[in-house]
């Protein structure tokens, strides 16, 4: 019998949509549970570090941290390339996108304007330019439609995930494609792949 998967987050994309969009992309079933304050507030303590994503799977072993929970489900499912080069090359895109959700969300989340103006610019002159010009090249190496190997993987949802979340966000430069018409390319092209889109026409709106 196939494993019964429960993902549990708050009602935000955040850290939890890569995970959510992992499951969208393999076409696998998910509970897809969101937790509000006073739900999570009792839920809480009986987590590993009273944090979520949190994963269970088939009612019992949970798994935390969403770069545990991401690599777990890409192996479940075939999306984490063929090979141990392929996997490592996975890797390296996931914790890109790690290094700029943590970026993102000091933006997000900065009330001075002064900093949060900053933290902004810096996100947009240096650091996107810098991941940017990264993936660029690999796109273009690989022929333009995926990151990894020939089929989706880790890798492209990862970095959909991360085009996704800065270009629905405020902070993002109206300018962010100018250079990079490949990246955009992709992004548009994961958001028509048919089981993403049909994920993607049911979401609720989100700030992040
Ligand atoms: N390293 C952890 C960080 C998890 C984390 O910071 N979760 C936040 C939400 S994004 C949380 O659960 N906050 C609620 C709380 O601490 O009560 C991961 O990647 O899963």
């Amino acid at each position: 019998m196939p494993a019964k998967y429960k993902l549990s987050y708050f009602e935000e994309r955040g850290r939890a949509e890569i995970l959510r969009l992992l499951f969208a992309g393999a076409g696998q079933e998910l509970k897809d549970e969101r937790l509000t304050g006073d739900s999570w507030a009792v839920f809480k303590h009986k987590t590993p570090y009273g944090q979520m994503p949190l994963l269970t799977v088939d009612n019992k072993t949970i798994i935390n941290q969403t770069g545990a929970i991401a690599r777990f489900i890409a192996r479940e499912f075939g999306l984490y390339g063929t090979d141990n080069m392929e996997s490592s090359k996975c890797d390296v895109i996931f914790e890109t996108y790690n290094d700029v959700f943590t970026e993102l969300i000091k933006v997000f989340f900065e009330q001075d304007e002064a900093k949060n103006a900053e933290y902004g610019k810096k996100l947009n002159t240096e650091v996107l330019p810098k991941y940017f010009a990264f993936m660029a090249k690999l796109l273009k190496e690989n022929g333009g439609k995926c990151l990894v190997g020939s089929k989706l993987s880790l890798a492209d949802v990862a970095f959909f995930d991360m085009l996704d979340k800065i270009t629905g966000s405020k902070v993002m430069g109206a300018d962010l494609y100018k250079d990079f018409a490949e990246i955009k390319r992709f992004f548009e092209n994961v958001q028509k792949l048919p089981k993403i889109k049909s994920y993607l026409d049911k979401r609720q709106p989100s700030d992040l």
